[in-house]
C-alpha cells in the first residue's frame, strides 16, 4: 500500500506531467504558425513522451492500491514572441520539473517509502536528458537565430526525431520505452 504523503506527491507530479504534455502541445501549434515543421514535429514528440511520464505514475499509484486525482490544469501560454522564447521557456520548464522529482524523492526517503525508488531512480536519470536536450536546442538556436538559413537547417534537424513507440496509455507499451 502507497503512503499517503507519497501519494499526494505522485498525485501532483501527474498533474506536472500532464502540464508539460498541455504545454509542448501549445508550442505544437506555435511552431506550425511560424512554419517551423521541424521544431513542431519535434515537440509532438516530446509531448507524447510526456503523457508516458504521467501514466507511469499514474500506474504507479494505482498497482499500489492508491487512488489517482486527477487535479486542475493550469493556464497555459499559447504565444511566444519567438522561438528563441518558446526553447527558453521548456528549457526552464524541465528545471522546474527537475526540481519536483527531487522533492519527490525527498518525500518518499522521508517516509521510508523503498518501493517507489526504482520509479524515482528512472524519473531522476531522465531529467537529466529532459534538461539537456532543451538547453542544446536553446544553445544552437541563439547560435543561428539572425539567420534564415541557420534557422532552417536547425528546423530540419529536429524534424528527425523519432517518436516513442506505443501508446502512451498502455502500460505494456510505454513500460518499454522512453
Ligand atoms: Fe516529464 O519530463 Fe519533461 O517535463
Amino acid at each position: 500500500m502507497i503512503d499517503k504523503k507519497v501519494r499526494d506527491a505522485m498525485n501532483e507530479q501527474v498533474k506536472h506531467e500532464l502540464e508539460s504534455f498541455y504545454i509542448y502541445m501549445s508550442m505544437v501549434a506555435y511552431f506550425h504558425s511560424q512554419n517551423l515543421d521541424g521544431m513542431a514535429h519535434w515537440m509532438r514528440c516530446q509531448a507524447h513522451e510526456e503523457m508516458i511520464h504521467a501514466m507511469k505514475f499514474f500506474d504507479h499509484i494505482i498497482d499500489r492500491g492508491g487512488a489517482v486525482k486527477l487535479l486542475d490544469l493550469k493556464q497555459i501560454k499559447t504565444v511566444w514572441k519567438k522561438p528563441l522564447e518558446a526553447w527558453h521557456d521548456a528549457y526552464e520548464h524541465e528545471k522546474f520539473i527537475t526540481a519536483k522529482i527531487n522533492n519527490l524523492t525527498k518525500i518518499s526517503r522521508e517516509q521510508n517509502d523503498y518501493t517507489s525508488e526504482p520509479l524515482l531512480s528512472w524519473f531522476l536519470n531522465e531529467q537529466i536528458e529532459e534538461e539537456k536536450n532543451t538547453e542544446k536546442v536553446f544553445r544552437e538556436l541563439s547560435m543561428v537565430e539572425t539567420s534564415k538559413e541557420g534557422v532552417l537547417m536547425l528546423d530540419r534537424e529536429l524534424a528527425a526525431r523519432a517518436f516513442p513507440a506505443g501508446s502512451p496509455v498502455n502500460p505494456l507499451a510505454y513500460n518499454a520505452v522512453a
